[in-house]
């Protein structure tokens, strides 16, 4: 039944991150179609909203990690370093979203609680956390990958008398870290950049290392006037050129072999990657190492005697230097200064994984052997439930009151990442099992939102409103995704969130596609091809 307070729409969009705003811009101003956004924080950005910790920065770098919908928008656009800093980043979005008159459509500060689809109706009807209801034919999710944080799985936690901050939800106000005792814990790309920068201030930062991760250099640097010059001549070029890309930047000196090299080879290629920063090593170092041990292996190793170069403490140096997963079966992380943070005096490093957590006291934190670190700051850089959790968030209820929690119990299940049987006329932008983040995500979101416009425009076009993967063509996907995962070294690390196993009783399950960005962008080509494969219409 329809409330009578519902607010009717052509279509709700989640999220005011690059995916939300995009995805206004898409429907409302190209396609007139009257659509509201939600989005739980009191302005536009997402994880570039939230993600306010020192040392935030973009790993990709700007200039191809950018819209490209506007030409106008990429000309005029000045970006002042490499890798910008958070905060630049957001005022990118800021300026993206009054450009293009988006936060009219925004209701801030709203959170859906729920989303249930409607049989009869064939709409979807949406409850925010105030209790108020909208309904809409179409649902366009772009509540992100990286948007709910992990839960804390300290006991006590709630006991801490000091300051407990989480990465993912960094207070806006300045912190000071001058004279406190700084406790941080987690490695990942978060807890790498803000342990970077708490250092610098901190009077005692001990960082709690469970995995050392094989972080490498950024190569950041302020833009490069000429360099500018040249790619803003031809944007279209290297837009393109990131497209082909297997990972969405357009990086293109790949070798096939890390095993077929010989050691100066590899020693060569792997020295022009570190020095030149960047996604190099991970992406375009040599083609086997994500797939084989052996090659993977030489790349590991090179990173371990490097990050030996830079600490001074040898039995620091090998705490830090990571074994227990092949590189990049966690997502790497980039830095800069990193290691040298724990050359200072003021910074220790605790070994997290032979002496585990037992609980966080009044005080700080108490290991299993007994021992007790006393903080003033706790930091908690623990990562989050990705790709599935923002959706399941939702409370997502499709045809017959099936609900999305029931059936993605044992992982996700999706038809190209983007759309799932049973939830009709949802389009989940950079959803589980696609390539989302190991692609570029504003180029994955531009592409996914312009394939949910352009389903919607095909649909209408032949008078038909409703539109959802077949069971089959879903099914044939998951195999599909999981295939290409198991021929890769990923389901070989112990936590990544990319396998979900970041997040205790989690399905360890493949979350994004391993087949590259171009192969992927081919299939959804094939399928609109086809008048949508694998997809009901009706
Ligand atoms: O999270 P993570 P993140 N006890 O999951 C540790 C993107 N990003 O927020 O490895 C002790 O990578 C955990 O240890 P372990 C990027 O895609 C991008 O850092 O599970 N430790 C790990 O060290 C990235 O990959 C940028 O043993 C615990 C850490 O916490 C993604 O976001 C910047 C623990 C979590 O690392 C997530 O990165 C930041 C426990 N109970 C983030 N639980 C850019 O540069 C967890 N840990 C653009």
């Amino acid at each position: 039944m329809v409330s009578p307070t519902a607010e009717n729409h052509d279509a709700i969009i989640i999220g005011a991150g690059f995916a939300g705003l995009y995805a206004i811009h898409a429907l409302r101003d190209k396609e007139s179609k009257n659509v509201v956004a939600f989005d739980a924080a009191d302005g536009v950005g997402g994880t570039w909203y939230w993600n306010r910790y020192p040392g935030a920065r973009v790993d990709i770098e700007s200039v191809h990690y950018s819209y490209s919908f506007d030409d106008a928008l990429q000309q005029d656009w000045h970006w002042t370093e490499r890798f910008p800093a958070q905060p630049e980043i957001l005022r990118y979005l800021e300026h993206v979203a009054d450009r293009f008159d988006l936060r009219r459509s925004i209701r801030f500060h709203t959170r859906i609680v729920s989303l249930a689809w409607d049989d009869d109706n064939s709409h979807w009807t949406a409850t925010t956390d105030a209790g108020e209801v909208h309904t809409a034919r179409y649902v366009i999710s772009g509540a992100g990958t990286l948007s709910v944080p992990k839960e804390p799985e300290f006991s006590g936690i709630e006991n801490f008398t000091g300051e407990t901050y989480a990465t993912g939800n960094w207070p806006h106000h300045e912190i000071g870290f001058e004279g406190k005792r700084v406790g941080i814990v987690g490695v990942g790309s978060s807890g790498i950049q803000a342990i970077s920068e708490i250092a610098k201030t901190a009077g005692h930062l001990t960082v709690l290392q469970r995995t050392p991760n094989y972080a490498t250099p950024i190569g950041n640097y302020p833009t490069d006037p000429a360099e500018e010059a040249a790619e803003k001549a031809d944007y279209r070029a290297l837009r393109d050129a990131s497209r082909n890309h297997f990972l969405g930047v357009p990086y293109s000196e790949v070798q096939p072999s890390a095993v077929a090299a010989s050691p100066e080879e590899r020693r060569e290629v792997f020295d022009d990657r570190w020095n030149r920063g960047g996604f190099r090593l991970f992406i375009d170092s040599f083609g086997d190492i994500l797939f084989d041990h052996e090659a993977n292996d030489t790349v590991a190793q090179y990173i371990r005697d490097r990050i030996r170069e830079r600490v001074q403490d040898p039995a620091t140096a090998e705490l830090l230097a990571p074994r227990d997963h092949p590189y990049g079966t966690k997502r790497p992380p980039l830095e800069t200064d990193y290691y040298e943070a724990y050359n200072r005096p003021n910074v220790d490093l605790v070994d997290v994984r032979s002496n585990p957590i037992e609980a966080v006291t009044e005080t700080g934190v108490r290991l299993a052997d007994g021992t007790v670190h006393r903080f003033d700051v706790l930091v908690l850089a623990t990562g989050f439930d990705a790709c599935t959790g923002p959706l399941l968030a939702m409370n997502i209820v499709g045809r017959s009151g099936l609900a999305l929690a029931d059936h993605w119990a044992d992982g996700p299940q999706t038809y190209l990442g983007l759309m799932a049987a049973g939830f009709p006329n949802l389009f989940m932008i950079t959803g589980p099992q696609s390539p989302s983040v190991l692609y570029n995500m504003p180029l994955a979101i531009e592409d996914h939102v312009d394939f949910s416009v352009e389903a919607i425009r095909y649909i209408e076009s032949t008078g038909r409103s409703v539109i959802e993967p077949t069971s089959d063509a879903e099914r044939d996907w998951v195999a599909h995704t999981n295939e290409l995962a198991q021929a890769t070294l990923l389901p070989d690390s112990p936590t990544s969130w990319y396998m979900g196993n970041n997040v205790p009783g989690k399905p360890k399950r493949v979350l994004v596609y391993l087949g590259g960005a171009p192969g992927y962008r081919a299939r959804c080509d094939e399928v609109v091809a086809a008048g949508y494969a694998g997809f009901d219409i009706s």
